[in-house]
Protein backbone atom coordinates (compact mmCIF):
# COMPACT_ATOMS: atom_id res chain seq x y z
CA UNK A 1 0.00 0.00 0.00
CA UNK A 2 0.96 3.46 -0.60
CA UNK A 3 0.66 4.69 3.06
CA UNK A 4 2.55 8.27 2.28
CA UNK A 5 -0.33 8.86 -0.73
CA UNK A 6 -3.14 7.96 1.25
CA UNK A 7 -1.83 10.54 4.37
CA UNK A 8 -0.89 12.80 1.66
CA UNK A 9 -4.32 12.76 -0.16
CA UNK A 10 -6.31 12.34 3.33
CA UNK A 11 -4.44 15.98 4.56
CA UNK A 12 -6.61 17.84 1.55
CA UNK A 13 -9.87 16.32 3.40
CA UNK A 14 -9.79 16.72 6.96
CA UNK A 15 -12.21 15.77 9.23
CA UNK A 16 -13.72 17.78 11.74
CA UNK A 17 -12.64 16.51 15.34
CA UNK A 18 -15.20 16.16 18.26
CA UNK A 19 -17.80 14.79 15.77
CA UNK A 20 -19.20 11.23 16.92
CA UNK A 21 -19.61 9.73 13.05
CA UNK A 22 -21.42 6.86 13.35
CA UNK A 23 -23.00 4.76 9.64
CA UNK A 24 -26.21 4.76 10.59
CA UNK A 25 -29.27 3.85 8.53
CA UNK A 26 -28.72 6.62 6.23
CA UNK A 27 -24.98 6.37 5.78
CA UNK A 28 -23.03 9.23 7.27
CA UNK A 29 -25.76 11.98 6.82
CA UNK A 30 -25.23 15.53 8.80
CA UNK A 31 -24.23 19.06 7.78
CA UNK A 32 -22.70 18.89 5.09
CA UNK A 33 -19.44 21.32 6.23
CA UNK A 34 -18.80 18.11 8.35
CA UNK A 35 -18.37 15.32 5.23
CA UNK A 36 -15.14 16.40 3.38
CA UNK A 37 -13.15 14.17 5.23
CA UNK A 38 -15.71 11.41 5.82
CA UNK A 39 -16.42 10.96 1.81
CA UNK A 40 -12.57 10.36 1.62
CA UNK A 41 -12.73 8.25 4.26
CA UNK A 42 -15.25 6.19 2.94
CA UNK A 43 -13.60 6.26 -0.53
CA UNK A 44 -10.92 4.27 1.46
CA UNK A 45 -13.85 2.14 2.89
CA UNK A 46 -15.19 1.25 -0.50
CA UNK A 47 -12.37 0.43 -2.33
CA UNK A 48 -11.16 -2.45 0.53
CA UNK A 49 -14.79 -3.50 0.36
CA UNK A 50 -14.42 -3.82 -3.77
CA UNK A 51 -10.81 -5.75 -3.62
CA UNK A 52 -12.52 -8.15 -0.59
CA UNK A 53 -15.53 -8.71 -2.87
CA UNK A 54 -12.53 -10.16 -5.98
CA UNK A 55 -12.67 -6.72 -7.52
CA UNK A 56 -16.75 -6.53 -7.90
CA UNK A 57 -17.66 -2.79 -8.27
CA UNK A 58 -19.13 -1.03 -4.88
CA UNK A 59 -21.19 2.11 -5.19
CA UNK A 60 -21.31 5.43 -3.45
CA UNK A 61 -24.20 7.90 -3.09
CA UNK A 62 -23.90 11.02 -1.95
CA UNK A 63 -27.57 12.49 -0.73
CA UNK A 64 -29.21 13.46 2.22
CA UNK A 65 -32.41 12.54 0.95
CA UNK A 66 -35.71 14.12 2.34
CA UNK A 67 -33.05 16.37 4.90
CA UNK A 68 -32.86 19.98 4.38
CA UNK A 69 -30.33 21.70 1.61
CA UNK A 70 -27.59 22.31 3.95
CA UNK A 71 -27.38 18.71 4.76
CA UNK A 72 -25.46 15.90 2.97
CA UNK A 73 -24.54 12.35 3.18
CA UNK A 74 -22.43 9.38 2.05
CA UNK A 75 -23.46 5.96 1.70
CA UNK A 76 -22.14 2.42 0.20
CA UNK A 77 -23.95 0.22 -2.21
CA UNK A 78 -23.45 -3.56 -2.25
CA UNK A 79 -22.37 -5.48 -5.92
CA UNK A 80 -25.79 -6.61 -6.34
CA UNK A 81 -27.27 -2.94 -5.82
CA UNK A 82 -28.09 -3.65 -1.64
CA UNK A 83 -27.44 -1.71 1.24
CA UNK A 84 -23.45 -2.18 3.16
CA UNK A 85 -23.33 -5.41 4.52
CA UNK A 86 -24.11 -5.06 8.26
CA UNK A 87 -20.29 -6.25 9.86
CA UNK A 88 -19.07 -3.44 7.88
CA UNK A 89 -21.22 -0.42 8.98
CA UNK A 90 -18.85 -0.72 12.10
CA UNK A 91 -15.40 -0.74 9.94
CA UNK A 92 -16.16 2.25 8.43
CA UNK A 93 -17.83 4.22 11.49
CA UNK A 94 -13.97 3.26 12.85
CA UNK A 95 -12.46 4.53 9.78
CA UNK A 96 -13.99 7.68 9.85
CA UNK A 97 -13.15 8.18 13.34
CA UNK A 98 -9.80 7.85 13.07
CA UNK A 99 -7.95 10.45 14.85
CA UNK A 100 -5.03 11.53 12.87
CA UNK A 101 -4.04 10.95 9.12
CA UNK A 102 -1.41 8.42 10.41
CA UNK A 103 -3.88 6.33 12.34
CA UNK A 104 -6.05 6.27 9.36
CA UNK A 105 -3.80 4.63 6.96
CA UNK A 106 -2.87 2.31 9.85
CA UNK A 107 -6.09 1.33 10.41
CA UNK A 108 -6.42 1.39 6.62
CA UNK A 109 -3.92 -1.44 6.68
CA UNK A 110 -4.96 -3.16 9.69
CA UNK A 111 -8.30 -3.55 8.08
CA UNK A 112 -6.46 -4.86 5.31
CA UNK A 113 -4.73 -7.38 6.85
CA UNK A 114 -7.18 -8.84 9.30
CA UNK A 115 -9.97 -9.23 6.49
CA UNK A 116 -7.23 -10.77 4.28
CA UNK A 117 -7.30 -8.53 1.19
CA UNK A 118 -4.77 -8.08 -1.30
CA UNK A 119 -4.00 -4.48 -1.63
CA UNK A 120 -2.21 -4.60 -4.88
CA UNK A 121 -5.28 -6.57 -7.04
CA UNK A 122 -8.16 -4.13 -8.77
CA UNK A 123 -10.88 -2.65 -7.00
CA UNK A 124 -13.27 -0.26 -8.49
CA UNK A 125 -16.34 2.34 -7.32
CA UNK A 126 -19.00 3.80 -8.99
CA UNK A 127 -20.94 7.08 -7.82
CA UNK A 128 -23.42 9.59 -7.94
CA UNK A 129 -24.78 12.02 -6.41
CA UNK A 130 -28.41 13.85 -6.21
CA UNK A 131 -28.55 18.00 -6.84
CA UNK A 132 -27.48 19.18 -3.54
CA UNK A 133 -24.39 21.88 -4.49
CA UNK A 134 -21.82 20.24 -1.89
CA UNK A 135 -21.77 17.01 -3.48
CA UNK A 136 -19.64 18.17 -6.13
CA UNK A 137 -17.11 18.93 -3.75
CA UNK A 138 -17.67 15.53 -1.38
CA UNK A 139 -17.21 13.46 -4.87
CA UNK A 140 -13.81 15.24 -5.19
CA UNK A 141 -12.81 14.01 -1.56
CA UNK A 142 -14.18 10.31 -2.48
CA UNK A 143 -12.29 10.37 -6.02
CA UNK A 144 -8.66 11.41 -4.16
CA UNK A 145 -9.48 8.55 -1.77
CA UNK A 146 -9.83 6.14 -5.08
CA UNK A 147 -6.67 7.90 -6.69
CA UNK A 148 -4.67 7.46 -3.45
CA UNK A 149 -5.19 3.39 -3.41
CA UNK A 150 -5.39 3.33 -7.41
CA UNK A 151 -8.92 1.95 -7.24
CA UNK A 152 -10.99 2.35 -10.86
CA UNK A 153 -13.57 4.64 -10.70
CA UNK A 154 -16.56 6.16 -12.21
CA UNK A 155 -18.57 9.36 -11.68
CA UNK A 156 -22.13 8.81 -13.04
CA UNK A 157 -22.38 12.58 -12.05
CA UNK A 158 -26.60 13.38 -10.62
CA UNK A 159 -28.65 10.43 -10.08
CA UNK A 160 -31.57 9.49 -8.26
CA UNK A 161 -30.40 7.16 -4.97
CA UNK A 162 -32.40 4.12 -6.76
CA UNK A 163 -30.54 4.73 -10.13
CA UNK A 164 -26.91 4.62 -8.43
CA UNK A 165 -28.38 1.22 -6.90
CA UNK A 166 -29.32 -0.16 -10.71
CA UNK A 167 -26.08 0.86 -11.87
CA UNK A 168 -24.18 -0.99 -9.37
CA UNK A 169 -26.09 -4.23 -10.11
CA UNK A 170 -26.00 -3.95 -14.13
CA UNK A 171 -21.78 -3.21 -13.31
CA UNK A 172 -21.24 -6.38 -11.56
CA UNK A 173 -23.85 -8.72 -13.37
CA UNK A 174 -23.24 -7.63 -16.92
CA UNK A 175 -22.52 -10.51 -19.48
CA UNK A 176 -23.64 -13.07 -16.78
CA UNK A 177 -27.19 -14.95 -17.16
CA UNK A 178 -28.80 -12.35 -14.46
CA UNK A 179 -27.79 -9.12 -16.25
CA UNK A 180 -29.58 -6.62 -14.57
CA UNK A 181 -29.93 -4.32 -17.31
CA UNK A 182 -27.93 -2.04 -19.78
CA UNK A 183 -24.50 0.11 -17.44
CA UNK A 184 -26.34 3.61 -18.31
CA UNK A 185 -29.27 5.73 -17.57
CA UNK A 186 -30.74 6.05 -20.40
CA UNK A 187 -30.62 1.87 -20.21
CA UNK A 188 -32.50 2.43 -16.66
CA UNK A 189 -35.04 4.77 -18.89
CA UNK A 190 -35.97 2.13 -21.29
CA UNK A 191 -35.94 -0.53 -18.80
CA UNK A 192 -38.89 0.68 -17.09
CA UNK A 193 -40.67 2.07 -19.84
CA UNK A 194 -40.91 -1.21 -21.62
CA UNK A 195 -41.39 -3.29 -18.43
CA UNK A 196 -44.59 -0.58 -18.37
CA UNK A 197 -46.01 -1.05 -21.63
CA UNK A 198 -45.59 -4.94 -20.75
CA UNK A 199 -47.33 -4.85 -17.89
CA UNK A 200 -50.21 -2.66 -18.78
CA UNK A 201 -50.66 -5.28 -21.33
CA UNK A 202 -52.90 -3.19 -23.49
CA UNK A 203 -55.07 -1.56 -20.60
CA UNK A 204 -54.91 2.20 -20.22
CA UNK A 205 -54.09 5.01 -17.43
CA UNK A 206 -56.82 7.79 -16.60
CA UNK A 207 -56.50 10.71 -15.29
CA UNK A 208 -53.40 13.15 -14.66
CA UNK A 209 -51.07 12.23 -12.56
CA UNK A 210 -49.29 15.44 -10.95
CA UNK A 211 -45.91 14.30 -9.20
CA UNK A 212 -44.48 16.91 -6.74
CA UNK A 213 -40.51 16.22 -7.12
CA UNK A 214 -39.71 17.89 -3.69
CA UNK A 215 -37.72 20.37 -5.77
CA UNK A 216 -34.89 17.13 -5.91
CA UNK A 217 -33.11 14.91 -8.16
CA UNK A 218 -36.31 13.15 -9.32
CA UNK A 219 -37.34 16.13 -11.18
CA UNK A 220 -35.11 16.10 -13.66
CA UNK A 221 -35.07 12.39 -14.18
CA UNK A 222 -38.55 11.77 -14.25
CA UNK A 223 -38.81 14.01 -17.45
CA UNK A 224 -35.80 11.97 -19.11
CA UNK A 225 -37.77 9.21 -18.41
CA UNK A 226 -41.00 10.50 -20.20
CA UNK A 227 -38.97 11.21 -23.39
CA UNK A 228 -38.51 7.40 -23.72
CA UNK A 229 -42.48 7.22 -22.75
CA UNK A 230 -45.03 7.20 -25.59
CA UNK A 231 -48.21 8.41 -23.70
CA UNK A 232 -50.24 7.33 -26.33
CA UNK A 233 -49.41 3.61 -25.82
CA UNK A 234 -50.14 4.19 -22.14
CA UNK A 235 -52.64 7.14 -21.28
CA UNK A 236 -50.73 8.15 -18.90
CA UNK A 237 -49.62 12.04 -18.79
CA UNK A 238 -47.61 13.15 -16.18
CA UNK A 239 -47.87 16.70 -14.77
CA UNK A 240 -44.23 17.36 -12.94
CA UNK A 241 -44.51 20.26 -10.10
CA UNK A 242 -41.60 21.18 -8.48
CA UNK A 243 -38.61 20.40 -10.19
CA UNK A 244 -37.14 23.23 -9.66
CA UNK A 245 -32.92 22.17 -9.28
CA UNK A 246 -31.64 25.63 -9.58
CA UNK A 247 -31.98 26.82 -6.62
CA UNK A 248 -31.08 24.98 -4.05
CA UNK A 249 -32.70 26.03 -1.20
CA UNK A 250 -35.92 24.95 -2.09
CA UNK A 251 -35.03 21.62 -2.33
CA UNK A 252 -37.52 19.58 0.21
CA UNK A 253 -38.67 22.53 1.15
CA UNK A 254 -42.64 22.38 2.19
CA UNK A 255 -43.16 19.49 -0.57
CA UNK A 256 -41.68 16.39 -1.54
CA UNK A 257 -42.87 12.75 0.50
CA UNK A 258 -41.59 13.50 3.74
CA UNK A 259 -43.58 16.89 4.09
CA UNK A 260 -46.34 14.96 2.88
CA UNK A 261 -46.30 12.09 5.10
CA UNK A 262 -44.85 13.42 8.41
CA UNK A 263 -47.50 16.72 7.87
CA UNK A 264 -50.55 14.75 6.36
CA UNK A 265 -51.45 16.81 3.93
CA UNK A 266 -50.52 18.00 0.23
CA UNK A 267 -48.00 20.73 -0.61
CA UNK A 268 -48.98 24.57 -0.47
CA UNK A 269 -47.70 25.15 -4.03
CA UNK A 270 -48.97 23.82 -6.61
CA UNK A 271 -52.28 24.02 -4.99
CA UNK A 272 -53.59 20.67 -6.10
CA UNK A 273 -57.17 21.22 -7.62
CA UNK A 274 -60.11 18.97 -6.01
CA UNK A 275 -59.76 15.29 -7.25
CA UNK A 276 -56.77 15.48 -9.07
CA UNK A 277 -54.13 12.97 -8.69
CA UNK A 278 -51.16 13.69 -6.81
CA UNK A 279 -48.06 11.50 -5.81
CA UNK A 280 -44.82 12.99 -4.33
CA UNK A 281 -41.82 11.44 -4.07
CA UNK A 282 -38.46 12.19 -1.91
CA UNK A 283 -34.78 14.35 -2.28
CA UNK A 284 -33.19 11.73 -3.73
CA UNK A 285 -36.67 9.98 -5.74
CA UNK A 286 -36.21 6.50 -3.29
CA UNK A 287 -39.99 7.58 -1.52
CA UNK A 288 -43.54 7.51 -2.76
CA UNK A 289 -46.79 9.14 -1.69
CA UNK A 290 -49.57 9.57 -3.28
CA UNK A 291 -52.78 11.65 -2.31
CA UNK A 292 -55.67 14.07 -3.78
CA UNK A 293 -57.54 16.61 -2.01
CA UNK A 294 -61.13 15.81 -1.94
CA UNK A 295 -63.83 18.93 -2.55
CA UNK A 296 -65.84 17.57 0.58
CA UNK A 297 -63.48 15.47 3.05
CA UNK A 298 -60.36 17.49 2.35
CA UNK A 299 -56.56 15.86 2.01
CA UNK A 300 -56.25 11.75 1.86
CA UNK A 301 -52.83 10.21 1.80
CA UNK A 302 -52.02 6.96 0.37
CA UNK A 303 -48.73 5.97 1.96
CA UNK A 304 -46.45 3.20 1.94
CA UNK A 305 -48.77 0.76 3.53
CA UNK A 306 -51.10 1.51 1.43
CA UNK A 307 -48.79 0.92 -1.99
CA UNK A 308 -47.91 -2.59 -0.05
CA UNK A 309 -51.33 -3.44 0.39
CA UNK A 310 -51.83 -2.47 -3.59
CA UNK A 311 -48.85 -4.57 -4.96
CA UNK A 312 -49.84 -7.67 -2.48
CA UNK A 313 -53.55 -7.94 -3.14
CA UNK A 314 -52.34 -7.49 -7.26
CA UNK A 315 -49.66 -10.09 -7.00
CA UNK A 316 -51.83 -12.55 -4.92
CA UNK A 317 -54.42 -12.21 -7.64
CA UNK A 318 -51.87 -12.71 -10.04
CA UNK A 319 -50.95 -16.05 -8.57
CA UNK A 320 -54.49 -17.48 -8.50
CA UNK A 321 -54.75 -16.81 -12.04
CA UNK A 322 -51.82 -17.74 -12.97
CA UNK A 323 -52.22 -21.47 -11.41
CA UNK A 324 -49.30 -20.60 -8.55
CA UNK A 325 -51.32 -20.52 -5.92
CA UNK A 326 -50.05 -22.42 -2.75
CA UNK A 327 -46.49 -22.83 -4.86
CA UNK A 328 -44.60 -20.05 -4.55
CA UNK A 329 -45.03 -17.59 -1.33
CA UNK A 330 -46.08 -14.52 -0.71
CA UNK A 331 -45.05 -12.21 2.44
CA UNK A 332 -45.68 -8.86 3.62
CA UNK A 333 -42.68 -7.04 5.51
CA UNK A 334 -43.71 -4.32 7.28
CA UNK A 335 -41.44 -1.71 10.44
CA UNK A 336 -43.73 -1.12 13.31
CA UNK A 337 -44.52 2.28 12.22
CA UNK A 338 -47.53 0.28 9.42
CA UNK A 339 -50.76 1.35 10.15
CA UNK A 340 -52.22 -1.57 12.10
CA UNK A 341 -55.70 -1.63 9.95
CA UNK A 342 -52.73 -2.88 6.80
CA UNK A 343 -51.65 -5.27 8.61
CA UNK A 344 -54.78 -6.59 9.73
CA UNK A 345 -55.62 -5.85 6.41
CA UNK A 346 -53.23 -7.78 4.95
CA UNK A 347 -53.67 -11.10 7.65
CA UNK A 348 -57.26 -11.27 7.51
CA UNK A 349 -58.61 -10.43 4.14
CA UNK A 350 -55.19 -11.16 1.84
CA UNK A 351 -54.49 -14.02 4.50
CA UNK A 352 -50.82 -13.46 3.78
CA UNK A 353 -47.97 -13.12 6.50
CA UNK A 354 -46.70 -9.99 7.93
CA UNK A 355 -43.46 -10.03 9.44
CA UNK A 356 -42.75 -6.88 11.11
CA UNK A 357 -38.57 -5.26 11.66
CA UNK A 358 -37.17 -3.07 13.02
CA UNK A 359 -36.97 0.26 10.80
CA UNK A 360 -34.24 0.93 8.10
CA UNK A 361 -34.50 -0.72 4.59
CA UNK A 362 -31.58 -3.20 4.74
CA UNK A 363 -33.79 -5.37 7.78
CA UNK A 364 -36.64 -5.06 6.09
CA UNK A 365 -34.92 -6.16 2.38
CA UNK A 366 -33.13 -9.24 4.02
CA UNK A 367 -36.99 -10.18 5.45
CA UNK A 368 -37.84 -10.26 1.89
CA UNK A 369 -35.77 -11.84 0.37
CA UNK A 370 -37.24 -15.15 2.54
CA UNK A 371 -40.02 -15.50 0.22
CA UNK A 372 -40.55 -15.72 -3.07
CA UNK A 373 -42.76 -12.33 -3.59
CA UNK A 374 -41.52 -10.19 -0.38
CA UNK A 375 -43.58 -7.19 -0.63
CA UNK A 376 -41.55 -4.10 2.16
CA UNK A 377 -42.73 -1.25 2.38
CA UNK A 378 -42.21 1.21 5.28
CA UNK A 379 -45.13 3.81 5.82
CA UNK A 380 -43.38 6.81 4.67
CA UNK A 381 -43.42 5.37 1.17
CA UNK A 382 -40.02 3.89 1.05
CA UNK A 383 -39.91 0.21 -0.15
CA UNK A 384 -40.32 -2.29 -3.38
CA UNK A 385 -41.46 -6.20 -3.99
CA UNK A 386 -38.76 -8.38 -4.45
CA UNK A 387 -38.78 -11.68 -6.99
CA UNK A 388 -36.70 -14.45 -6.09
CA UNK A 389 -34.85 -15.83 -9.21
CA UNK A 390 -36.67 -19.02 -8.67
CA UNK A 391 -40.20 -17.00 -8.97
CA UNK A 392 -38.68 -15.45 -12.33
CA UNK A 393 -38.19 -18.30 -13.88
CA UNK A 394 -41.58 -20.21 -12.71
CA UNK A 395 -43.13 -16.75 -15.06
CA UNK A 396 -40.77 -17.52 -17.62
CA UNK A 397 -41.16 -21.46 -18.07
CA UNK A 398 -44.14 -22.57 -16.55
CA UNK A 399 -47.01 -23.34 -19.32
CA UNK A 400 -49.87 -21.93 -18.82
CA UNK A 401 -53.00 -24.04 -19.32
CA UNK A 402 -55.57 -21.38 -20.40
CA UNK A 403 -55.16 -17.71 -22.17
CA UNK A 404 -56.19 -16.05 -18.40
CA UNK A 405 -52.96 -18.53 -17.11
CA UNK A 406 -50.69 -17.08 -19.62
CA UNK A 407 -51.68 -13.18 -19.28
CA UNK A 408 -51.32 -13.89 -15.72
CA UNK A 409 -47.89 -15.10 -16.15
CA UNK A 410 -46.57 -12.77 -18.50
CA UNK A 411 -47.52 -9.82 -16.59
CA UNK A 412 -45.77 -11.27 -13.63
CA UNK A 413 -42.80 -11.39 -15.72
CA UNK A 414 -42.90 -7.66 -16.94
CA UNK A 415 -44.18 -6.37 -13.21
CA UNK A 416 -40.50 -8.13 -12.09
CA UNK A 417 -38.34 -6.31 -14.55
CA UNK A 418 -40.52 -3.10 -13.60
CA UNK A 419 -40.14 -2.82 -10.16
CA UNK A 420 -36.50 -2.11 -9.03
CA UNK A 421 -35.19 -5.25 -7.49
CA UNK A 422 -32.03 -3.29 -5.69
CA UNK A 423 -34.14 -0.91 -3.55
CA UNK A 424 -37.22 1.40 -2.95
CA UNK A 425 -37.57 3.45 -6.22
CA UNK A 426 -39.89 6.23 -6.23
CA UNK A 427 -40.23 6.30 -9.90
CA UNK A 428 -40.32 2.66 -10.37
CA UNK A 429 -43.14 2.48 -7.62
CA UNK A 430 -45.16 4.99 -8.90
CA UNK A 431 -45.40 3.04 -12.40
CA UNK A 432 -46.08 -0.29 -10.74
CA UNK A 433 -49.16 1.89 -8.94
CA UNK A 434 -50.50 3.17 -12.19
CA UNK A 435 -50.25 -0.37 -14.11
CA UNK A 436 -52.15 -2.01 -11.00
CA UNK A 437 -55.06 0.85 -10.85
CA UNK A 438 -55.48 0.60 -14.59
CA UNK A 439 -55.45 -3.60 -14.13
CA UNK A 440 -58.01 -3.14 -11.39
CA UNK A 441 -59.75 -0.24 -13.12
CA UNK A 442 -59.55 1.92 -9.47
CA UNK A 443 -59.69 5.27 -9.09
CA UNK A 444 -57.22 6.70 -5.67
CA UNK A 445 -60.53 6.62 -4.04
CA UNK A 446 -61.50 3.04 -5.00
CA UNK A 447 -58.09 2.31 -4.01
CA UNK A 448 -58.59 3.96 -0.59
CA UNK A 449 -61.95 2.22 -0.12
CA UNK A 450 -60.31 -1.22 0.80
CA UNK A 451 -59.76 0.03 4.24
CA UNK A 452 -59.88 2.55 7.05
CA UNK A 453 -56.68 4.12 8.66
CA UNK A 454 -56.28 4.31 12.51
CA UNK A 455 -55.70 7.68 13.02
CA UNK A 456 -51.88 8.08 14.48
CA UNK A 457 -49.46 10.82 15.19
CA UNK A 458 -45.62 10.72 14.81
CA UNK A 459 -44.05 12.94 17.18
CA UNK A 460 -40.38 14.11 17.96
CA UNK A 461 -39.16 13.98 21.25
CA UNK A 462 -35.83 15.81 22.23
CA UNK A 463 -34.40 13.72 25.26
CA UNK A 464 -30.86 14.25 26.60
CA UNK A 465 -29.42 10.99 25.75
CA UNK A 466 -31.34 9.24 23.03
CA UNK A 467 -28.93 6.19 23.58
CA UNK A 468 -30.92 5.80 27.04
CA UNK A 469 -33.47 4.01 24.42
CA UNK A 470 -33.39 0.61 23.22
CA UNK A 471 -35.47 -1.61 22.09
CA UNK A 472 -36.91 -5.34 21.64
CA UNK A 473 -39.59 -7.47 19.29
CA UNK A 474 -38.29 -5.52 16.23
CA UNK A 475 -38.38 -1.96 18.15
CA UNK A 476 -42.21 -2.34 19.22
CA UNK A 477 -41.34 -2.63 22.84
CA UNK A 478 -38.05 -0.68 24.99
CA UNK A 479 -35.95 -2.78 27.37
CA UNK A 480 -34.30 -0.02 28.53
CA UNK A 481 -34.62 2.46 30.60
CA UNK A 482 -35.81 -0.06 33.37
CA UNK A 483 -40.05 1.16 33.90
CA UNK A 484 -40.55 2.80 30.88
CA UNK A 485 -41.97 0.57 28.79
CA UNK A 486 -44.17 0.03 31.56
CA UNK A 487 -45.78 3.51 32.01
CA UNK A 488 -45.86 3.15 28.63
CA UNK A 489 -48.38 0.25 28.60
CA UNK A 490 -50.63 1.59 31.44
CA UNK A 491 -51.04 4.60 29.41
CA UNK A 492 -52.28 2.57 26.26
CA UNK A 493 -54.20 0.29 28.02
CA UNK A 494 -56.69 3.12 28.62
CA UNK A 495 -57.65 3.81 25.15
CA UNK A 496 -59.69 1.61 22.48
CA UNK A 497 -57.76 -0.24 19.96
CA UNK A 498 -54.68 1.57 20.93
CA UNK A 499 -50.58 0.84 20.75
CA UNK A 500 -47.36 2.78 20.99
CA UNK A 501 -44.04 2.95 21.06
CA UNK A 502 -40.75 4.71 21.68
CA UNK A 503 -37.37 4.44 20.04
CA UNK A 504 -34.39 6.22 19.31
CA UNK A 505 -34.17 7.51 15.78
CA UNK A 506 -31.33 6.02 13.50
CA UNK A 507 -30.83 9.46 12.08
CA UNK A 508 -31.33 12.63 13.67
CA UNK A 509 -30.46 13.21 17.29
CA UNK A 510 -33.89 12.62 18.95
CA UNK A 511 -36.40 9.78 19.85
CA UNK A 512 -39.92 9.19 17.80
CA UNK A 513 -42.79 8.41 19.10
CA UNK A 514 -45.60 6.49 17.50
CA UNK A 515 -49.19 6.31 18.72
CA UNK A 516 -52.38 5.55 16.81
CA UNK A 517 -56.03 5.18 18.45
CA UNK A 518 -59.83 4.84 17.28
CA UNK A 519 -60.23 8.47 16.83
CA UNK A 520 -57.69 11.29 16.11
CA UNK A 521 -58.10 12.72 19.61
CA UNK A 522 -57.33 10.02 21.37
CA UNK A 523 -54.07 9.12 18.76
CA UNK A 524 -52.98 12.57 19.61
CA UNK A 525 -53.56 12.77 23.33
CA UNK A 526 -51.68 9.38 23.64
CA UNK A 527 -48.45 10.42 21.07
CA UNK A 528 -48.22 13.37 23.42
CA UNK A 529 -48.56 11.31 26.98
CA UNK A 530 -46.49 8.74 25.81
CA UNK A 531 -44.14 12.00 24.75
CA UNK A 532 -43.86 13.24 28.09
CA UNK A 533 -43.02 9.67 29.52
CA UNK A 534 -40.14 9.58 27.06
CA UNK A 535 -39.15 12.53 27.87
CA UNK A 536 -38.75 12.12 32.24
CA UNK A 537 -36.83 9.05 31.14
CA UNK A 538 -34.58 11.06 28.80
CA UNK A 539 -31.70 12.34 30.60
CA UNK A 540 -30.55 15.82 31.12
P1 LIG B 1 -35.20 7.04 11.95
O1 LIG B 1 -34.65 8.41 12.04
O2 LIG B 1 -34.29 5.95 12.49
O3 LIG B 1 -36.60 6.96 12.50
C1 LIG B 1 -35.94 7.45 9.39
C2 LIG B 1 -37.23 6.79 9.00
C3 LIG B 1 -36.93 5.39 8.50
C4 LIG B 1 -35.91 5.39 7.39
C5 LIG B 1 -34.70 6.22 7.79
C6 LIG B 1 -33.68 6.40 6.67
C7 LIG B 1 -39.44 6.97 10.05
C8 LIG B 1 -40.24 6.86 11.29
N1 LIG B 1 -38.14 6.69 10.16
O4 LIG B 1 -35.33 6.67 10.39
O5 LIG B 1 -38.12 4.78 8.09
O6 LIG B 1 -36.47 5.84 6.18
O7 LIG B 1 -35.08 7.51 8.27
O8 LIG B 1 -33.98 7.46 5.82
O9 LIG B 1 -39.98 7.31 8.98
ZN1 LIG C 1 -34.86 9.23 0.17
Amino acid sequence: MDRDAIIAASKKHDIVSGKPYKYGTAGFRMSADLLDGVAFRVGLLSALRSRKLSGQTIGVMITASHNPAVDNGVKIVDPMGDMLEQEWESYATSLVNAPTHEELADYYQKLADTLKIDLSSPGKVIAGRDTRPSGITLVTALADALAATKTEYIDFKILTTPQLHYLTRCINTAGTPGAYGEVSEVGYYKKLVEAFYRSLRGRKVTGTLSVDCANGVGGPKLSELLKHHDSTKTGLDVKVCNDDVLRPEVLNLDCGADFVKTRQRAPPSPKPAPGDRWCSLDGDADRLIYYWVDPDTGFFMLDGDRIATLAASFIADLFRNAGLDGQLRIGVIQTAYANGASTKYVEQHLQLPVVCTPTGVKHLHHAACSYDIGVYFEANGHGTVLFSPDAVQTFKTKEPQSPAQKDALETLSALADLINQTVGDAISDMLMVEVILAHKGWSLRDWAMTYSDLPNRLVRVEVGNKDLFQTTDAERKLSHPAGCQDEIDQCVKKYTNARSFARASGTENACRVYAEAATRSEADELANKVAAIVKKYGGE
